[in-house]
């Protein structure tokens, strides 16, 4: 690929705009109406998702939850751009993208319900554990496409970050080597234009993410995160690409993060509400349900139908969750290293006589420190 190619484009790529309207590309094809039904259907389960999962922290039942309302076109283009074959890196963001995969999202929510470390089959789903670090997953996916790409598999790996993300020194060292030896990775990057309070005009000083790409040799493409046809055509590409032995692409989304960070940050300390309304205006449901009625593929029918699949999911999520986790507190010190180390079995110790005074002081505590898996 030329160098000049390789530069995002000035404008970022739509294919559907906010009012649903269809835009001329002169690179991108619109995609078919099943894709965009299908992307539909998506959407309307990932926004219930995200409202089920919301709900549930406001009860009790999870302890946090990461939304990505707002986000939703970016989680289900990167799970419906990827063939059952390949594999997904996702963050504590990226819930739904998980469900999109095939994961139940009762499995999905293990990890925010503060369960295990990762409540699903990472190899059966071919879904890495959601990785709360930040960018660590980027690394591993490069890794973990590389040893592909060695083995001689067509398997592409898209890693998905936060702009935040954009900012770590893993995020560099995982393009740098991805680029250096071709590997098969999409990075997709969901600028929602905050890392918690922190706005992206401090985070980067560079004409965009995008275009930090060909300061690794490799693709940076901006497309709009809140049109769900674009994002499949612009990650569609890149799979692609990646597929046939063209090594890594950067796709910056641009979208926007709803809701607060999560149900322990207030927003309204650092955005104004205009801001936030500006973007209600862009919805991705909105705009894809307006376009799909008016070219006649939505009926009335279709969207009872697709309403009655996402209730059906958040009820079986309210279902699976009503239950406690159970929770062994030793599971801290397992797994950590082979063979546990005298350090580790003094802090055991300490942590179960802390456990047990809090038990004969409050026998209240006894079924949340009492459990065993
Ligand atoms: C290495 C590391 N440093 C700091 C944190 C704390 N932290 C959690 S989320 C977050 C903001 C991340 O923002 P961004 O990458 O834009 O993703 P978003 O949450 O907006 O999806 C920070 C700083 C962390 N999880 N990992």
């Amino acid at each position: 690929m030329q160098h000049e190619d390789m530069l995002p484009r000035s404008t970022v790529t739509q294919l559907i705009d906010a009012h649903g309207t269809v835009v001329e590309d002169e690179q991108y094809a619109l995609p078919s109406v099943e894709a965009l039904l299908a992307a539909y259907r998506g959407l309307v389960d990932a926004r219930r998702i995200n409202d089920q999962a919301s709900a549930l922290v406001r009860q009790g039942r999870l302890a946090v939850y990461p939304s990505s309302h707002g986000q939703e076109a970016c989680q289900i283009g990167a799970a419906l751009a990827l063939s059952p074959d390949d594999w997904l890196f996702p963050t504590y963001r990226d819930s739904v993208a998980v469900i999109a995969r095939g994961v139940a999202p009762a499995e999905a929510m293990v990890l925010l319900q503060g369960g295990w470390h990762s409540g699903y089959d990472v190899r059966r789903h071919r879904v890495a554990p959601q990785a709360t670090p930040l960018a660590t997953q980027l690394l591993h996916a490069v890794g973990f496409a590389y040893a592909a790409k060695q083995r001689g598999e067509d398997t592409v790996v898209m890693a998905l970050c936060g702009d935040g993300a954009t900012s770590e020194g893993d995020f560099h060292e995982a393009l740098n080597f991805a680029a250096v030896f071709r590997v098969p990775v999409v990075f997709f990057v969901q600028n929602n234009g905050f890392a918690i309070s922190v706005p992206l005009s401090r985070q980067t000083a560079a004409p965009s993410l995008a275009h930090k790409a060909i300061g690794y040799g490799m693709p940076g493409r901006r497309v709009d995160g809140n049109d769900v046809a674009a994002v499949l055509a612009v990650l569609g590409e890149a799979v692609a690409l990646a597929r046939s032995g063209g090594g890594p692409s950067l796709i910056e989304a641009h979208t926007y993060r709803m809701q607060a960070h999560t149900n322990a940050d207030d927003d309204t300390r650092y955005r104004e509400r205009s801001e936030v309304e500006e973007w209600a205006a862009r919805d991705p449901l909105a705009r894809l349900r307006t376009h799909l009625t008016a070219t006649g593929a939505l009926t009335d029918a279709r969207e009872e139908e697709f309403a009655a699949g996402a209730e059906e999911i958040a009820s079986a999520m309210r279902e699976a969750l009503a239950v406690d986790a159970e929770v062994d507190p030793e599971d801290l010190f397992r797994f950590v290293t082979a063979t546990r180390s005298p350090q580790l079995d003094e802090q055991w110790r300490l942590l179960r006589g802390e456990i047990d005074r809090t038990r004969t002081e409050d026998p209240a505590q006894q079924q949340i420190h009492g459990g065993s898996r």
